[in-house]
């Protein structure tokens, strides 16, 4: 069936819609429960009130506590002429304000941006210019870079700016501490409309927005949380960034206070600030991207720190060897699930019940029964069951079109509504994923599309390889040359090139996939939220390639 375009076409307010009879199911299977985020917050608060919500540095809140700053800050941004539907930029680190400042947002219908520490002018001032946002909320400085500065240079670039808020000393701007008067009562806001906007994790171009309406995104918290089997005696320690989907709501910060649990920010994912604090908080659960679970069991070897309540570690973002996913029980003493999220919507999980087997090779079966999943070859057939192909998907919490976006909408999604997710997937008869790569993460070498995943997942197995990355460089002509990029383990040598192919045969590896080059690196560049950034890696090794 064609959807009329009417039902698809974005509302003033900048979400595409869902078909009317799918919003009709979504609601009737109880996905969306007609609650807003600031109404949740509520709810749990009569639910939970004097349990434990949140642990951040020296500030610990219960429900009501958290309850009540929400309320005092939503009053004191409407006092500032924040309205429903206004965009915010936010951009903190894991601090004590974050988790306030959203629930209030919420309350007065206002729509959080949600942009991560790491981004800088280039990606901020396209936010702030594509969501017009009104007002822009930062730290004073964190590790030595001094948010206020680049409060000047994008306050300069996108007039519609009128407020900068500061978490600290506000030098020229707004103390967000002043932000604060009596509770009063906001019209609810329409569960069904943007509550924030994510940022798309792509590597390519500037980012996009996503817009989550109140609906979709309460329900991917709870329903992470029930897939992941939190309660009320969950502690989750949220290390990545907390303005990522995956430590904000898989289940993530919102997922754990769905189920009256305890959440614990830490400032970084280093261990020298995630230890203490899961011996000192009893941590039971923690997510974190694959290129930092090397460090944590490394430091396991010398570090004394008790960290035996921590029962599950999440791994998600990026692929999970099989070689760590099996290192991280015994390393550890906890075990593993797998996440294969995205911003846009859905998300795959290992399940407790699932064998060691499938925890360790694949990245999850979906979260929701009305995840409606395709993999497609290249001419958008669906392909024969087990084989390779993109994914597509819709359903009740995967978005329908980027926010303020028609050109790209007119190709990131199929005329029937399914998101184009880029990634390379197979199917396996249980329903679980297993990720083989990106569309355009190919490498396209004398006429053969070689994928730089499928060798990186072989190298993993090497002993002398701790960390690499398989991209395209050009030949100099039409195509491109396979490059490996490795780090060797601390204190190893690096194997040559040759060895590195021989190990690649040996495995049955096809002669025409072995790399042609070979560059040792001591980091490999990473994206704001940690994943190894193949798009940086490939201009970084161009030049050493074509010299
Ligand atoms: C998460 O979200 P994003 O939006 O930063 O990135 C999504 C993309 C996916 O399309 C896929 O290419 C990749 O990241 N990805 C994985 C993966 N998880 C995500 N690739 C291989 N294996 C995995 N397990 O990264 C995200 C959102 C919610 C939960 C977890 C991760």
């Amino acid at each position: 069936m064609r959807v009329p375009d009417d039902l698809v076409a974005p509302l003033p307010s900048g979400l595409t819609p869902w078909p009317r009879d799918l919003c009709e199911r979504y609601v009737e299977r109880g996905y969306w429960d007609g609650r807003t985020l600031g109404r949740l917050l509520r709810d749990l608060t009569a639910a939970h009130g004097r349990r434990l919500a949140l642990v951040a540095g020296e500030q610990r809140l219960t429900y009501r506590q958290l309850d009540q700053r929400a309320d005092r800050m939503a009053a004191g941004l409407a006092d500032l002429g924040i309205r429903a539907g206004d965009r915010v930029l936010v951009q903190l680190p894991n601090t004590g304000a974050f988790p306030p400042l959203l629930f209030a947002l919420a309350r007065i219908g206002a729509i959080a941006v949600l942009t991560l520490p790491a981004h800088r002018l280039t990606e901020i001032g396209h936010l702030a210019r594509l969501s017009g946002a009104v007002a822009y909320v930062i730290a004073d400085q964190v590790a030595g870079f001094d948010y206020r500065e680049l409060a000047d240079q994008v306050t300069a670039q996108a007039p519609e700016l009128r407020h900068v808020l500061v978490d600290g000393d506000p030098g020229p701007y707004t103390a967000l501490a002043s932000v604060d008067a009596e509770p009063r009562e906001f019209a609810e806001p329409d569960p069904a409309d943007i509550a924030l906007l994510l940022v798309s994790g792509g590597t390519t171009g500037v980012p996009k927005l996503i817009p989550r309406t109140h609906n979709d995104y309460g329900y991917n918290a709870r329903a992470s949380a029930e897939v992941c089997e939190l309660d009320r005696d969950t502690v989750y320690l949220a290390c990545l960034p907390i303005a990522h989907n995956f430590a904000l709501a898989c289940p993530g910060m919102l997922g754990t206070l769905a189920v009256g649990g305890t959440v614990v920010l830490s400032p970084s994912p280093a261990p020298d600030d995630a230890f203490p604090l899961i011996e000192a908080e009893g941590v039971t659960h923690t997510a974190l991207v694959p290129p930092l679970i090397p460090l944590w069991i490394e430091t396991t070897a010398w570090d004394q720190t008790d960290l035996s309540t921590l029962e599950v570690l999440q791994a998600g973002g990026s692929k999970l060897s099989a070689q760590l996913a099996r290192q991280i029980p015994g390393a550890l003493g906890c075990r593993v699930q797998q996440v294969f999220g995205m911003a846009e919507g859905l998300l795959n999980y290992t399940r407790g019940e699932d064998d060691d087997e499938i925890v360790a090779t694949t990245q999850g079966r979906p979260m929701c029964p009305d995840d409606d999943l395709r993999v497609v070859d290249a001419d958008g057939a669906d392909v024969a069951p087990g084989e390779v192909g993109e994914l597509l998907v819709r359903g009740p919490y995967t978005l329908r079109g980027y926010y303020r976006a028609p050109e790209v909408n007119a190709t990131a999604f199929t005329p029937d509504g399914y998101y184009t997710t880029g990634d390379l997937v197979r199917a396996l008869p249980s329903g679980h994923l297993v990720v083989e790569g990106r569309v355009k993460d190919t490498i396209d070498r004398n006429g053969e599309s070689v994928s730089g995943e499928e060798i990186e997942s072989h190298l993993h197995a090497h002993p002398l390889i701790d960390r690499c990355a398989a991209v395209g460089v050009s030949d100099g002509a039409e195509g491109q040359l396979i490059c490996v990029a490795m780090r060797p383990p601390a204190g190893a040598p690096a194997p040559e090139l040759a060895d590195v192919r021989a190990f690649l045969l040996e495995r049955g590896v096809a002669a025409f996939k072995l790399p042609d080059l070979l560059v040792v690196v001591d980091e490999l560049p990473l994206t704001a939220i940690g994943k190894i950034d193949k798009r940086a890696l490939a201009a970084a090794v161009a030049p050493a390639s074509t010299a």
